[in-house]
Parts: structure tokens; sequence; C-alpha cells
């Protein structure tokens, strides 16, 4: 596959000096194309590009317009549906029906954005006497969006859907370990007739592309999700031109298991929602914090579950594929290899299947951790892969202080069948999604979606997002 051009004011073009990047497929370890490696000059010449169409025919079009253009995007992706989820599988190393869900999902975003483009409305303040006074929402102008590999489909939707259905011309720079989707939807936005500029791609590596986009002053709105420590430079960046950011940067998120909980439910829930994308989920539930009075009953019933787990090729469609690189798979590989040094007992681990042709892929063993101590890495830290860390708690002053001891706060799971304790949980908590009996993932194209503390700021998803990508405007009207 080669895709040696990246997409600006409507033209694929070939970056300066014509450089490439090497794709590589996380099953097998094994090259599958080329990108185009775009650097300064690529992401300059998409900002300008960007700003005239903002300026142009993209600013100038009716909301309506602009969500019809969206709906026949999401319909088109539909149409690919079979070629983009074999695309995304292979290229991010997710089981087919992951990827799949993923295609369904981006196309989803577009529908729900598509819909919303003329909803969008405005207000009127009451004021003094003699004053009309109307509040205008208009689009940022140019919002630049970084996004990372772990749901690319589904991240090229969640970005633009919102930013253009509000009129905002856009610049993305995708991940350079996984891009291959994003391309291809960019081709259907092309074919569906997207005027140039309005949306532009250009790929390449983060400290090339990334941070040309970041360091930009002629954006309006930066849009940022992946690690924590990028996430703080690319802030920093953004604050050197005074533009505003909105954040994505992971999490640590519980689920928490009280005594009176439908136990069945919450271990099928709990390792799903962990396993998910092989544990690189932002959302991913990687802490279990469980009652002390059923700890071990419920840890070895979840542990039963977790024997049964299974990490294979993408094309095997098992609970979990590979992670995305060797380097991916070194970060947690460590993790493991720590928790064995500092004697962390292994509750149950799932199994490795692989054949010749997925040998050098990058897999992990999904595993489960009895007993973490409150302070280790494991029950602190983003892992980003397969790995559940239990933790028993004593009473429910105990289980929110617990859920609140990380230095995330980015979505949780409560279980507990008493009504009254639902809702303090949920209050207490500090997360931007919460779950009772139940876990999204983060799913739920419609619901907003965003961190508390390093988790980052700002809502995407959902009409939340419609207003991160607007700014309003005060109109005071004297009549006299
Ligand atoms: O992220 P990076 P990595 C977490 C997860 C994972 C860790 C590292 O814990 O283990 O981050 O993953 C671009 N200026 N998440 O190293 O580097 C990069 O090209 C501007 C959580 O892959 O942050 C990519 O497009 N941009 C997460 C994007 O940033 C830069 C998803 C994310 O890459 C840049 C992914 C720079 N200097 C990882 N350097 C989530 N919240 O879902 C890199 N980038």
């Amino acid at each position: 596959m080669q895709w040696q051009s990246v997409y600006i004011d409507g033209n694929w073009v070939r970056p300066e000096g014509e450089q490439t990047l090497t794709m590589v497929a996380p099953s097998s370890g094994l090259e599958i194309g080329e990108i185009a490696r775009g650097g300064a000059p690529e992401i300059n010449a998409a900002v300008l590009a960007a700003r005239n169409a903002y300026e142009g025919a993209w600013g100038q079009m009716a909301a309506v317009d602009r969500g019809r253009l969206l709906s026949r995007l999401a319909q088109s992706i539909l149409d690919h549906e079979d070629e983009l989820t074999e695309l995304e599988a292979l290229d991010t190393g997710k089981p087919l029906t992951l990827a799949r869900g993923d295609v369904r999902a981006c196309a989803r975003y577009f529908e729900f954005y598509g819909g919303a483009a003329d909803k969008m409305h405005g207000e009127t303040i009451p004021f003094l006497q003699g004053y009309q006074v109307m509040i205008l929402r208009e689009a940022r102008g140019v919002t630049g969006h970084i996004i990372p590999w772990n749901y690319p489909a589904q991240m090229f939707g969640r970005a633009l859907g919102a930013a253009l259905a509000v009129g905002n011309a856009a610049v993305l720079k995708p991940a350079e370990e996984a891009c291959l989707s994003v391309l291809r939807l960019t081709e259907l936005a092309e074919e569906v007739g997207f005027p140039p500029g309005a949306i532009n791609v250009v790929t390449g590596l983060g400290e090339e592309a990334g941070a040309a986009l970041s360091k930009h002053p002629d954006i309006d709105l930066l849009s940022f999700t992946g690690s924590p420590e990028v996430g703080t430079l690319v802030q920093k960046c953004a604050a050197e031109n005074h533009v505003p950011c909105v954040l994505e940067l992971g999490g640590k998120s519980p689920q928490i298991v009280f005594a009176d909980a439908d136990r069945d439910a919450a271990i099928k829930t709990i390792v799903a929602a962990l396993v998910q994308n092989t544990g690189q989920t932002c959302s991913a539930g990687s802490r279990v914090l469980i009652e002390r009075s059923i700890y071990d009953e419920f840890l070895s019933a979840l542990a039963k579950q977790f024997k049964m787990l299974r990490a294979g090729s993408h094309d095997k469609d098992l609970n979990c594929g590979p992670v995305i690189s060797k380097v991916q798979q070194g970060r947690v590989l460590g993790f493991l290899e720590r928790a064995e040094a500092d004697g962390i007992e292994i509750a149950a681990q799932g199994q490795i299947v692989t054949d010749e042709a997925s040998h050098g892929g990058y897999y992990v063993p999904p595993t489960l951790y009895r007993m973490v101590p409150r302070d280790h890495e494991l029950a602190l830290e983003e892992v980003f892969g397969p790995v559940l860390a239990a933790i028993p708690f004593d009473d429910e002053g105990d289980a929110v202080r617990l859920a609140n001891g990380t230095d995330y706060g980015l979505i949780a799971g409560i279980w507990t069948e008493s009504g009254a304790r639902q809702m303090r949980m949920a209050k207490a908590v500090r997360a931007g999604q919460i779950y009772i009996n139940g876990y999204g993932a983060g799913g739920g194209i419609e619901l907003p979606f965003g961190g508390f503390k390093k988790s980052g700021h700002g809502r995407e998803k959902g009409l939340e997002a419609l207003k991160e990508f607007t700014v309003s405007k005060t109109v005071v009207f004297s009549h006299g």
C-alpha cells in the first residue's frame, strides 16, 4: 500500500523531499506499505488552505448543506465498510469484529453531526430597557487535530464530525503507527464533495508534523488525544500562541464492585471493558476495586473468565490482537516484568495463540493481578495493554478514596444494587463519565466524553463537542 502524498487544499501532494515512513502490521511485524512523511512545510500549507476555505466557500456554506455533506460521508463509509474494516484491522492489529464496529462508529459520528449541523442555536438575553442582546455561536475557524493510533477510524469521525459540522476547516495529523484507514476515509470525503481546504490531512512523525501543528500561530483550536507527556508539550506550544486546547490523555479507570452487585453481569463487562482493543483504550477499566467481604470469591470467578482469553492475529478475531508496535510491546512487558520483580501475584493469564504467519507480531498475554498494593505502578499508571489490577476496599468511603486516588479521572464503573449508593458514588467519583451497573468503554457517540485531572480537559462527542468547537459572540443592539 502506497500513500506517498498528503492531502492539502483538495490535492494529494508529495511532501518536500518526498520522504516516506514504513508501515508495519502489528499482527505479523511485516511491512505493509509506506506513507508520506509530512513536516512543517506541509502543515503550513495545510493551515493556509484551511484558513482560505474557512474564509471562502466552506465558511459561506449554509449549515444545512454542511450537514448534508457529513451525512453523505456517513453513507459512503457504510458503503465501504468491508474494505475499511480490513484496512483498519491490518493496520492496527485489532480483531476484525472490533475493527468493523469502529468503522460503523466512524459513520455514526458523521451521521450524528450531520444531523446536528443546523441545530446549533444561539440565545437571547434579557438586558436593560432599550437593548436587545443576541449570543451568536460561531465556528472557531481553523481547528488542528492530533490523533493517536488506537482508534484511527473512530478518531477521524470524532474529530472531524464535530469540527466540520459547525463550519470549522480542519487540519488533521494522524499517528504514524496507524493511519491507513484515515487516508482512505479522506479519499471518501473528497469523493462526496467537501470543498478544497475544508479537510486537510498531513501524515508524518509526531515530533515533525505534530510539533509543527502544535506550534502554528494561525490555529484557532487544537484538539489532542494521546499521552500526557505529549499533551503537556502540545498545550505549552499552543499557549505561546494563545490557542485553546482540548486534551484527552488517557486514564486508570476503576470498576468498583460492591458486595450487593450482580456479579455475573459485572464480571462479563469488566473483562470485556479491559480487553477491548487489547487494553489500548483510554477508557479501559484497568483497575477492579472489590469490596473486601466478596474479594476472594469474586476474584476467583473473574480469574476463571480471564483464563479463557486468547490473543492472536487480527484475522483470527480473538478477544485480543497484538499491541500496536514493538515499542508498545516493550512498554507493556516492562510493567509485567517489574510486577514480577516486586512479587505481585498473577491471578490469571490468558493465552497467546500464534502461527507461523503471526510469529513476528507484538503480542502480550492478558494478565490479571491480585492484591495489587495501592501505591504500586499497576494501581496508578496507565499500562495501555490487557493488564488488570485487582484491589480490595473496606467500605464506601474507602472505595471513593481509592477510585479518586490516581492522577487520572476519565471514566468509572460502579456495581451495586443500592440506588442511594449509586447516586452517592456517581457524585463522589471524579471522572468524566460514570456508568452504573455497566461500562461503556467510552462508547456512545451521543455522550459527552473527557476527563478530570491528568486525563485532560474539554469534552468531545455528543452535542457538548459542538460547544468546544464553537465560540460565543455577544451582540448588543441599542434601539433606544
Ligand atoms: O503517544 P503519543 P504514544 C498513552 C498510552 C500509551 C502512551 C504512549 O499510555 O502507552 O500514551 O503512546 C503525536 N508534538 N496514549 O507514544 O506520542 C503522535 O504522532 C505533537 C493514550 O503513541 O502521545 C500521535 O499522533 N504531536 C491515548 C499522537 O501525538 C506529537 C492514545 C499520540 O502519540 C508529538 C495513545 C509532538 N512532540 C496513547 N509527539 C489515549 N488518550 O487514548 C507525538 N505526537
